[in-house]
């Protein structure tokens, strides 16, 4: 029985001969090799079939790579197959790959997802040469698999596809053409040690046949891949739009920094944090790419009018500029998944006065052009705190991984519950109807953070001279604000440790405490006090559901 290609079902029946091979070789009766050494054989070109698999997995991917690149990023298999791993990883998970790889994660899924392939690919390959027409169902199967996560991304349209459907047949044809050089193999085995001399060339020429067009595919491949990367780069001028874009002055300028905002003991994390360093945390493996004059906020839902808002009408918006902290629902006790920055937009209360939210909405559903959304309470956004539509960091346009050209910033509010970034759509709506992002994956519905004192200096497990040693660090309570931070020496008594200046309730506050350090091991903890005269819990909590609560312990050794 053949396939459509012509080949063989059962890998013991040898294909089909051209006449060119039959005038190169027929065993002479008798001259016929024994069949020795066949397991040795048969491994050799399992991994040959391997290998196959392994290029052919290559071409599928990098002619995807290449024809994307007119396309948009998101349609690319690597990224649509792990966003969509992102977006079904279960939460303990998501946890795992958040604690053991930090904002690494992403790289880690990348690893992951480059061995998964690998194998599959190794697998297909020997199933295609022991079965050709199962190698042929593997490769549809898993070119809609990729299809599939594909055309279901958000913002993706079906002709998206095309580069997918176009790779998937180019590692057929690769796939058939290097497992026929491998058939070829096989009817000349490896003979040449059990016969002599005797036709020496016939199993060294099917062999180089097979490694030159394997070196050819993959070189093939390599260029492919590195030109759709290129190619892409090159036609995404967002990046320049970006560094073009000349922001606008606020009408209500950010509050004036008063001086001593930073902590006096030297190594404490800077109070304003640079674009470069500030903490990213989302789930886009490929950062979106929106030009701002295509940029369209729709805002809608329960409203009294509907509206749709472009960039330009954001430039001439009576913008805010306040200096807020943003911070992570997935921060550890004493980790840095926080950041301070002077954001420039315009307030979303403005917005919903235009809109008009109906009676019974109580939750403003965020999503951005990647299908990422946030919930955040509707009063939260009316309040009166600078909750805005930010289109510049820290006297920039927002940087491309923060969200340009629009993002939500909403102080007191972790980021997955507020500071959806590539935002293009509000929703007025009710908790009860709707579920945003996190929530549908185990977070919960609303998330106020939590007050939090960071310990960064002296670091962890620092070794320090005996004397006076400088401790400092950072504390937040964003809307309450710091009141106080305490220090405990091991189980001594909890001193009060010096406050930086306060910039303003929703930004961070820095201090510091100088400490008498006697030689031995010993355990620095802080807590914090928040304006309303709460003093930060001990209680020991997860960052699942709400946020990781705690006092820091860290552990010296001083000399
Ligand atoms: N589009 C989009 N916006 C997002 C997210 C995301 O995954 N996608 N993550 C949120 C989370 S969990 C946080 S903590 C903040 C982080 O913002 P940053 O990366 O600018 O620090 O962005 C929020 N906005
Ligand atoms: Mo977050």
């Amino acid at each position: 029985m053949s396939t459509p290609w012509g080949a063989p079902d059962n890998p013991d029946t040898p294909p089909l001969r051209t006449p060119c091979m039959k005038t190169l070789s027929t065993p002479k009766p008798g001259t016929a090799p024994q069949p020795r050494k066949r397991s040795a054989l048969r491994s050799g070109s399992t991994a040959l079939a391997a290998l196959a698999g392994v290029v052919s997995a290559a071409v599928v991917l990098s002619v995807a790579e290449l024809i994307g690149a007119f396309f948009t990023t998101r349609a690319t298999p690597l990224i649509a197959l792990g966003s969509t791993f992102i977006d079904f990883t279960p939460l303990w998970m998501k946890n795992f790959a958040v604690e053991t790889f930090g904002t690494n994660d992403k790289a880690a899924l990348f690893v992951g997802m480059a061995v998964t392939i690998l194998l599959l690919a190794c697998v297909l390959g020997i199933v295609a040469y022991r079965k050709w027409a199962l190698g042929v169902a593997g490769v549809v199967l898993m070119g809609a698999v990729i299809v599939g996560t594909v055309v279901t991304r958000a913002g993706v349209k079906p002709f998206d596809a095309i580069p997918s459907l176009i790779g998937t047949v180019a590692g057929l044809v690769v796939l058939r053409f290097l497992t026929t050089r491998l058939w070829r193999m096989r009817e000349w085995p490896d003979v040449a040690s059990d016969r002599g001399a005797k036709e020496p060339d016939r199993p060294a020429t099917t062999r180089r046949a097979f490694f030159t067009a394997t070196g050819i595919t993959a070189a093939a491949a390599a260029v492919a891949a590195t030109g759709g990367r290129l190619l892409s780069a090159a036609r995404s001028n967002v990046a320049q739009a970006r560094g073009a874009l000349k922001l606008p002055a606020p009408a209500k300028a950010a509050a004036p920094v008063p001086a001593g905002v930073q902590s006096k003991a030297p190594g404490v994390t800077p109070w304003l944090t640079p674009n470069k360093d500030f903490y990213r945390i989302d789930t886009a493996l490929s950062v979106p790419e929106i030009n701002a004059q295509d940029w369209e906020l729709r805002v809608h839902g329960l409203v009294e009018q509907e509206l749709r808002l472009s960039f330009q009408d954001l430039l001439d918006a009576q913008l805010i500029e306040s200096h807020v902290s943003l911070t992570c629902v997935s921060n550890p006790v004493g980790g840095n998944l926080a950041g301070n920055a002077k954001w420039l937009g315009m307030p979303i209360r403005d917005v919903l006065k235009m809109a008009r939210p109906k009676q019974g909405a109580d939750m403003v559903l965020s999503t951005s052009v990647d299908g990422f959304s946030a919930s955040t309470p509707l009063e939260v956004l009316q309040d009166g705190r600078d909750a805005m539509l930010a289109i510049g960091m820290n006297g920039e346009a927002l940087p491309l991984e923060h969200g340009y050209p629009v993002r939500m910033v909403v102080p007191g509010l972790y980021g997955f519950v507020s500071a959806t970034k590539w935002v293009v759509d509000l929703e007025v709506t009710r908790f009860a109807d709707h579920k945003a992002y996190w929530t549908q994956r185990g977070w919960s519905e609303r998330g106020p953070i939590k007050t939090m004192a960071r310990v960064e200096v002296p670091k962890s497990f620092a070794k320090v001279p005996a004397g006076r040693v400088a401790v400092g660090g950072t504390a937040w309570a964003q809307t309450r604000g710091i009141t106080k931070v305490e220090v405990q020496i091991d189980n001594g008594p909890w001193t009060e440790a010096v406050l930086s200046a306060e910039a303003s309730v929703v930004t961070w506050r820095q201090w510091s405490f100088d400490w008498e350090a006697t030689p031995g091991p010993h355990y620095i903890k802080a807590r914090a006090t928040d304006g309303t005269g709460e003093v930060q819990t001990d209680k020991r909590a997860d960052p699942v559901p709400d946020g990781a609560s705690g006092w820091q312990s860290v552990m010296v050794t001083v000399e």
